[in-house]
């Protein structure tokens, strides 16, 4: 009797609801190189990022001064979508741009 009132109590508890962390986030980040040009490079902000124009340009210039820049913080799935897309826009016109996806740092 007390097993089955346990197995009770254990099954009322099970339905609690579960404290979630928040999912783990990515930031998706465009690399320098010395070959894609700078216009490729705002259009592929603009597309797959959905920046404007002013924006995806100040992120193309950080990129071209400093080497790398951070294009938008995503879980993990839509990181890795919005790089794979990178890679297809720069493989179908040839250029050598390079998109990386990089655990964000915790807030
Ligand atoms: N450095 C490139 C040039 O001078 C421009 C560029 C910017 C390339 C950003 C890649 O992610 C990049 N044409």
């Amino acid at each position: 009797m007390a097993t089955h009132l346990d197995n009770q109590r254990a099954t009322v508890l099970d339905r609690q609801p579960a404290k979630l962390a928040p999912p783990p986030m990515y930031q998706v980040i465009l690399l320098n190189d010395d070959y894609t040009p700078m216009e490729f490079v705002v259009a592929v902000l603009q597309r797959i990022f959905g920046k404007s124009e002013e924006e995806a340009s100040r992120i193309m210039l950080k990129v071209h001064h400093e080497g790398r820049a951070v294009c938008g913080v995503y879980s993990r799935d839509i990181a890795a979508t919005r790089v794979e897309m990178v890679r297809q826009m720069a493989q179908a016109r040839q250029h050598p741009l390079q998109c990386v996806m990089e655990p964000a740092p915790e807030a």
